[in-house]
């Protein structure tokens, strides 16, 4: 089924600005809060729009200067260093924004996407069953119905990279809503496993090794095969502890992302240390060790994690 209903277009223009939630000096992006009046009922959805710069086109970036920029001022110089400000032509087949709109938006996701400090978090295994397995628990289904439309190929199916269909093993590779698919830099896709038991790191065990040892021999062969500009040495693949989505998935990026916060310690497992752990150290390592991680302030675990830190041992 293509993934793309022309009806969104529409549900993109009615988006009502009430305050920016975020912002990114890096990447160029900021994160809105608005409201899209429901068509049938007329009812004002809370939503969400990250919006993004796009980094130049490989196809645009020789002819930039010639053709590309339209009337560019010189507004300071000194001695052989030159500035100027322009803007680029605009061109319907180079998009200079990606949008992401979330519609509607549950206070989860406001909480996620608003600005907040973080905090270092050493979980053990008793914090883990007094404070994130219920967490876990008390999410609804709902907020992976994307992975379940994934899996069953209702949505983004035509953009599948690579699928080995085993049921107890096997998982989908496709790119990651993140990512623009043409700049190979940033390079960003996501292996969904299509067994549904695993929520989390925290759920891996010997028993997981055939399907982590498969994602860790055949991802770099396939996505190298689809994007010959990248070779498998360019690839890193981790998992994100905590995860937004109790599903299990690897990251896989290009290294030259490394620097971006999904991508680092705090969040970011290598997937090989991963494998070693398990295979080398001890089989039950996950459901025994300490995992420690940043955690925003807003983040629904927050709250249980003080109240477990301060509660008289
Ligand atoms: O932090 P966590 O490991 O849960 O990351 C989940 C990843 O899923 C993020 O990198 C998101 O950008 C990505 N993602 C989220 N959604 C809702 C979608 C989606 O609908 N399609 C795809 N392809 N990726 C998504």
């Amino acid at each position: 089924m293509d993934s793309a209903h022309p009806e969104f277009m529409e549900t993109l223009q009615n988006f009502q600005f009430i305050r920016q939630l975020n912002e990114d000096t890096h990447s160029k992006s900021i994160t809105l809060l608005g409201s899209i009046a429901d068509e049938k009922t007329g009812k004002e959805e809370q939503s969400i729009l990250l919006v993004e710069k796009l980094h130049f086109h490989a196809s645009e970036i020789p002819v930039l200067v010639s053709s590309r920029l339209q009337s560019p001022k010189l507004t300071f110089n000194n001695d052989i260093y030159h500035w100027y400000k322009s803007n680029i032509k605009n061109d319907e087949s180079i998009p200079d924004i990606k949008m992401t709109l979330i519609y509607p938006a549950t206070e989860i996701h406001i909480k996620k996407y608003s600005k907040q400090e973080g905090v270092m978090v050493r979980e053990t295994p008793d914090m883990y069953k007094q404070v994130v397995l219920p967490y876990i628990e008390g999410f609804p289904t709902s907020r992976i119905q994307w992975v379940y439309n994934i899996l069953d190929k209702v949505q983004e199916s035509e953009r599948i990279v690579f699928e080995d269909p085993d049921k107890e093993h096997g998982f989908i590779l496709l790119p990651d809503s993140k990512w623009d698919q043409t700049t190979m830099n940033a390079l960003y896709l996501l292996v969904i496993c299509h067994r549904h038991d695993v929520r989390s790191l925290r759920d891996l065990r010997s028993q997981h090794l055939e399907l982590l040892r498969r994602i860790q021999r055949e991802i770099p062969k396939a996505v190298v095969a689809k994007y010959p500009h990248v070779s498998e040495d360019q690839l890193k693949l981790y998992i994100h502890y905590q995860p937004s989505y109790y599903h299990f998935h690897v990251h896989v990026t290009h290294v030259a992302l490394s620097s971006s916060p999904g991508a680092t310690v705090g969040k970011a497992n290598l997937l090989d240390t991963v494998i070693d752990n398990i295979e080398n150290i001890d089989h039950e390592y996950y459901a025994k060790c300490t995992l420690s991680y940043v955690l925003g302030t807003d983040h629904g675990l927050y709250e249980g994690v003080q109240q477990y830190l301060n509660a008289p041992k």
